[in-house]
């Protein structure tokens, strides 16, 4: 089965909108397997955006993803990596479907509530920055087989 992360990002923490954005990826059928809330430091944002580094706005992205603990979370499903992009939206929240969560929540192409992995192996990476495999929670959901076929759930 695959996973992916999902960070909901500052502006969602202050405006209380953690909750809207779990029931969302809840309610579409993805499985909640971690989740912890953290602080971002300089160097982790360095770290976890190290392809934006050199953009205009990396000072003022590194400034927003540090101003506020942010809650990582992952999540198990068939092809979750591009169910969740889909289900977030695109990177400008102005242009996002007005259904996504970007595109619901959010006008801003940086304050855009939610950050989802772009590719299985990204989904890999991230999540192995900031989870160790103990912290990753194997769980049956009791609703398995009303939810996905046989062959979905490998
Ligand atoms: P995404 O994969 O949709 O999160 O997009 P990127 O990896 O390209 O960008 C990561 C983050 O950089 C965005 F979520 C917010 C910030 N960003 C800006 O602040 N301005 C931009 O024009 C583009 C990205």
């Amino acid at each position: 089965m695959q996973r992916t992360l999902v960070i909901i990002k500052p502006d969602a923490v202050q405006r209380g909108l953690i909750g809207r954005i779990i029931s969302r990826l809840e309610e579409k059928g993805l499985k909640l397997v971690a989740a912890k809330l953290v602080k971002f430091s300089d160097d982790i944002v360095k770290k976890f955006y190290s392809h934006l580094t050199d953009k205009p706005f990396f000072q003022d992205l590194k400034r927003f993803m540090t101003s506020t603990p942010v809650l990582l979370t992952v999540w198990e499903g068939p092809e979750a990596v591009k169910v969740v992009r889909k289900l977030c939206g695109v990177t400008n929240s102005r242009e996002a479907e007005p259904s996504s969560i970007r595109g619901s929540f959010s006008m801003s192409s940086m304050c855009n509530v939610v950050h989802s992995s772009g590719s299985p192996e990204e989904a890999e990476r991230e999540i192995s920055m900031f989870f160790s495999r103990e912290e990753i929670i194997q769980w049956e959901r009791k609703l398995e087989d009303l939810m996905l076929a046989e062959d979905e759930r490998e």
